[in-house]
């Protein structure tokens, strides 16, 4: 205290220039950097401390196929043959997460629990005669192996008849209290901000506070997700990449969670100098939808994606909240477990190794000289001792020697949070020994909890940091430098509309073997030379070699079914049209609301459903709500579906499978556009395709 008088006396008598030297003699005495902007709260700082935890989406969407039920679905059909909590949690552990959230009500009201505000629960479903209770399972499990226990309540609920008066505010919150009273400790509450039913004019208003006092009664250590937090929010997509920019703060007044939420960009990046700390939380499922379905068995995300996901999320200032659904077994598939496992082993090879432990490091200004701000702390692998400057510097080096030449492709960075987050701008560079120069290596924005930049491998024996713009004197309390696996790329298999097959692979010189018929490829399979016709579908399965065969990369699958060769638009003029069904995802079109698309297939095939692939942004005016139907003149006409909706395609826009409830003949298709994901005079088509009896 009397330090701090004496520091303020000494600058307001103008003697600030003495500071420096005064102050380098009492090393240790020196005044830490004030706390800058919004700060985390202690709980919020633990938070981060997590990165990664495992996400659950389970309910009777796992038996239906569907990725948001209606509320009107039979509770009968939730009822999984053999649920093991124990193989969740064992799973979750052992791919080094540190907690579970699952879905214990979903959009389609269901509760995992036997609710007494509801009828929709697993009290009336068929497991276990109605008496069981997945949260009990799970948060026993989840105590056993020393796990965090989170719970998604979706406020959007297709089946309690209050939905959309006052009164559901307080059956929500009483849902609310009997969940978070239960089943002990939760770490984290989540709220969904969806709701697809907004165009009914059936429009909740949400009692956000009494919700939220709600969560802080019972569960004061909680934190509240939302797209706005209070405590950690959506980082605006649910492809796992959170912004290269990304910070912890964010501007909340006059926002809500949901339909009034800022935009996704927003979300994506934080905001500068934002008024609260609001971290992202990345989730994204390990397949393309968030419940299972056997369809997807074979599209688990590569340990390659994952890895990516892992530098978009936990390498950018974000926590990784990964979704593993359970099958409807009740367990974790086996392909997604394995992935699970080759994902952490990974993660530990990439980053065990610090070759930054036996550097020497060299700060061109460090607080006060004083050895409590020295640079060892950047390297002792505690949290609360950090790196600061004086005050007034805000631009600053921090130069490491390595004891000898490395080679290195991963530079890790980490802000002391407590004091706020202050870096808006750094590079990475190594010294070039011919020229006698720094040399920039990366060049990024922020930095918070924890940033990893990734550059291209290189051999040096000296780098340094370069801090070039902060909003208040840095303070780190931990940089890392790691050769991390590099990927082979997985080959990535396209087709045009004649139906040609084309498999390429970034990595230099790769041989690539492929098969059709569903086996796993091998040197023994077609080693791919040149593009192959594959005009009536087809599985294509590849993999890339290189080294003569030593090292290979992920195997990687594609079905197709038939391709678009004969097909022509029948509805437009305009060319452009003709992208939607160019056999190539990448080229979209924007078509007036109002006009509906038609194709001619060219010939009459037995159809079991279409695909309709949307631009692939959150932001985009995708289709919502549409009415397919089918013909085989291009007069008569049958509506296999009316009104029918893209579930999560705003959130989630993947290409989306229909399946017809019965085959039909059909050499016309007529897609029509009712109601879009975000609003516009125009609707987007990536691609439509058809799916045919075999
Ligand atoms: C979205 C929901 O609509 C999805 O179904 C899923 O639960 C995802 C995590 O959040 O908003």
């Amino acid at each position: 205290m009397r330090k701090k008088l004496f520091t303020q006396v000494l600058q307001s008598a103008g003697f600030s220039f003495l500071l420096a030297g005064v102050l380098s003699g009492c090393a240790g005495n020196v005044e830490p950097p004030a706390p800058y902007g919004a700060l985390p709260s202690a709980k919020q700082i633990d938070w981060h401390q997590l990165e990664y935890y495992m996400f659950m989406h389970f309910g009777p969407n796992t038996f239906t196929d569907v990725e948001w039920g209606d509320g009107k679905e039979d509770p009968k059909v939730f009822n999984p043959s053999n649920l093991d909590a124990r193989q969740w949690a064992s799973t979750a552990k052992a791919a080094g997460m540190k907690g579970i959230i699952i879905t214990a009500k979903h959009h389609d009201g269901f509760c995992l629990w036997p609710s007494n505000y509801s009828t929709h629960t697993v009290r009336e479903s068929a497991w276990k005669d109605g008496k069981g209770d997945v949260l009990r399972e799970l948060s026993d499990a989840c105590k056993e192996y020393g796990l965090l226990f989170g719970v998604y309540l979706s406020p959007w609920d297709q089946n309690h008849p209050s939905y959309g008066t006052p009164e559901y505010n307080e059956v929500f919150a009483n849902t609310l209290t009997e969940v978070l009273t239960q089943y002990g400790d939760v770490f984290e509450q989540w709220f969904d901000g969806a709701n697809g039913d907004a165009h009914k004019g059936k429009r909740q208003v949400y009692d956000w506070d009494l919700f939220h006092n709600t969560v802080y009664t019972h569960q004061p250590q909680a934190l509240i997700f939302s797209d706005i937090g209070p405590d950690c929010r959506w980082m605006g997509n649910e492809r796992g990449i959170a912004g290269k920019t990304n910070w912890a703060t964010l501007n909340i007044k006059g926002f809500e969670p949901g339909l009034g939420a800022p935009s996704s960009d927003i979300l994506n990046t934080g905001n500068r100098d934002g008024e609260k700390w609001v971290p992202a939380e990345v989730d994204v499922s390990i397949r393309p939808g968030w419940f299972y379905s056997p369809t997807t068995d074979n599209r688990v995300k590569s340990v390659e994606h994952l890895m990516d996901i892992y530098y978009t999320s936990i390498g950018r200032n974000s926590n990784l909240l990964l979704n593993v659904p359970p099958t409807r077994e009740g367990r974790i598939h086996k392909n997604d477990s394995t992935r699970l496992m080759e994902f952490k082993q990974v993660i530990e090879e990439s980053f065990a190794n610090d070759l930054m432990k036996n550097a020497k490091l060299k700060a061109t200004n460090t607080r006060g000289n004083s050895s409590r701000y020295g640079v060892k702390n950047l390297i002792d692998g505690a949290f609360d001792t950090y790196w600061a400057t004086d005050d007034e510097v805000k631009e600053v080096s921090i130069e490491i020697e390595l004891p000898k030449m490395q080679s290195f492709n991963r530079f890790q960075v980490q802000e002391y949070i407590p004091l706020g987050q202050r870096i808006a701008a750094f590079t990475v560079d190594v010294w070039n020994e011919e020229t006698g120069s720094w040399q920039e290596i990366a060049s990024e924005t922020t930095v918070g909890y924890k940033r990893i930049v990734r550059f291209p491998l290189v051999t040096a024996q000296k780098l340094r940091l370069h801090v070039k713009d902060a909003l208040a004197c840095p303070a780190l309390n931990g940089i890392g430098l790691f050769k991390a696996v590099e990927f082979i790329s997985t080959p990535q298999i396209s087709r045009d509309k004649e139906g040609r097959v084309t498999i390429a692979c970034p990595t230099p010189d790769p041989v690539i073997y492929y098969t059709t018929d569903g086996t796993t490829p091998t040197v023994s399979s077609i080693r791919y030379d040149k593009p192959f016709a594959l005009l009536r579908g087809g599985m294509i399965k590849a993999v890339a070699m290189i080294d003569n065969n030593q090292q290979q990369s992920e195997v990687v699958t594609a079905d197709y079914d038939i391709a678009p060769a004969k097909w022509s638009i029948v509805s437009h003029k305009n060319e452009e049209v003709a992208k939607a069904i160019d056999g190539n995802t990448a080229n979209r079109v924007l078509i007036d609301k109002g006009q509906p698309l038609t194709i001619d297939l060219g010939e009459t095939l037995d159809l079991k459903g279409f695909v309709y692939t949307p631009v692939n942004h959150t932001a985009a005016p995708n289709i919502y709500r549409y009415t397919f139907s089918v013909s085989e003149d291009n007069k008569q006409w049958q509506t296999l579906q009316r009104a029918a909706t893209f579930n999560n395609i705003r959130n989630n826009p993947i290409a989306q499978e229909v399946l017809f409830e019965t085959p039909a003949k059909a050499r016309y298709i007529k897609l029509e556009a009712l109601e879009l994901a975000n609003p516009a005079a125009q609707y987007a088509v990536s691609e439509v395709s058809v799916l045919t009896v075999k």
